[in-house]
């Protein structure tokens, strides 16, 4: 017996900002999420692991064109045309059921379309994976009933994993780190079975990894959240992105059976945001600030300009979408908010 090695990679989000027939010219993000995908994806298509494992939400959302959907199954195709299964969570942005899914189809890409479990035996041993797909509501009440539906019990296995795409109680995001508790659609991390060796996980963005309760009592199954592969939102400006790999030992005499684990960062674009108080500067003012600003940031990177104060119609001017673009490197997105300005506007419209 030996080491069966799993590739854990989710919120792959492909289609984000890839218009098919864009109206407008600007560096999109779309292309960052496929290379990160290709880049996930290079350890399984060298057979440097056993199967992957993707936790959800593949597609950005769950109207797309077919088109997309090829696009995005291709490399996973690729992958289990060498080989290596691939074990897939519908999740939230699938509306739990892959759209246009005869484009999905593969000998060797096993759905979690239902509460399922798949076996996976290699020459160092066997792995039962146990999932099913996104359940937007009551998860918390309806957990270990889906858990039973799997049917693991009865899969005969080495070690036993649970593939879902769920927020957990104790998961973090956001630059605060909300986290999240007792609601109906979070999970009780003291419920998940202790036959299972890990927990693989999509929907929470960014990476971590769960071993204590909300109380702090360590749980008996981590749950991992290898986290989304690009930056999708300023939510998760600092967050490093990547997927993890892990080993279970599937030697008879151990007990517990995942003996390692590793995050393999994946490059991300910066994100930074500019505060801008206009307090009596002129557009001219205005574009100087702007442009020194963007100057002295990364040219990669992407720009939140948030603008406070009162600004008069000549800087407005500056603020529109395609003013701000020719006013940036074309190496940059970028785009402004104008806080004042906008509760402004909602104080005229609600007299
Ligand atoms: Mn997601």
């Amino acid at each position: 017996m030996g080491i069966i090695r799993i590739l854990l990679l989710a919120d792959t989000h492909l289609g984000f900002d890839l218009p098919f027939r864009p109206r407008i010219k600007r560096r999109r993000r779309g292309p960052e999420f496929f290379a990160n995908f290709q880049r996930a994806l290079t350890p399984a298509l060298e057979s440097e692991v056993d199967a992957v494992v993707h936790g959800g939400d593949v597609l950005y959302r769950s109207k797309v064109p077919a088109r997309l959907v090829e696009m995005a199954f291709e490399p996973l195709k690729r992958v289990a045309e060498t080989g290596v299964p691939v074990y897939l969570v519908p999740g939230n942005h699938e509306r739990s059921a892959i759209p246009h899914g005869h484009l999905a189809t593969h000998a060797g890409i096993h759905l979690f379309d239902r509460p399922r479990t798949f076996r996976l035996q290699t020459e160092q041993g066997s792995l039962a994976l146990a999932g099913f797909p996104f359940v937007r509501t009551a998860i918390r009440r309806g957990f270990l009933e889906l858990i039973d539906q799997t049917g693991w019990r009865q899969v005969k296995a080495d070690a036993h994993v649970l593939c879902l795409h769920q927020s957990a109680e104790g998961a973090a995001v956001g630059p605060a780190g909300y986290t999240f508790r007792y609601a109906h659609d979070v999970i009780r991390t003291g419920d998940i079975p202790a036959g299972f060796a890990a927990v693989l996980a999509g929907h929470i963005h960014r990476f971590q990894v769960l071993t204590k309760d909300l109380r702090g009592k360590a749980l008996k199954t981590p749950v991992f959240y290898p986290g989304s592969i690009e930056r999708t939102s300023f939510a998760e400006k600092d967050e490093p992105k990547g997927y993890i790999t892990l080993e279970f030992d599937t030697s008879a005499t151990l007990s517990a059976t995942l003996s390692n684990w590793t995050f393999h960062e994946l490059p991300a674009r910066p994100m930074v945001q500019l505060n801008l108080h206009t307090g009596g500067m002129s557009a001219a003012q205005i574009q100087s600030w702007l442009q020194s600003s963007l100057f002295q940031i990364s040219q990669d990177s992407i720009v939140k300009l948030k603008v406070h104060g009162k600004i008069s119609a000549q800087a407005m001017a500056v603020f529109r979408a395609p003013a701000l673009r020719a006013l940036a490197p074309e190496t940059m997105n970028i785009e402004a908010t104008l806080v004042d300005y906008a509760q402004y506007r909602n104080r005229q419209k609600s007299n």
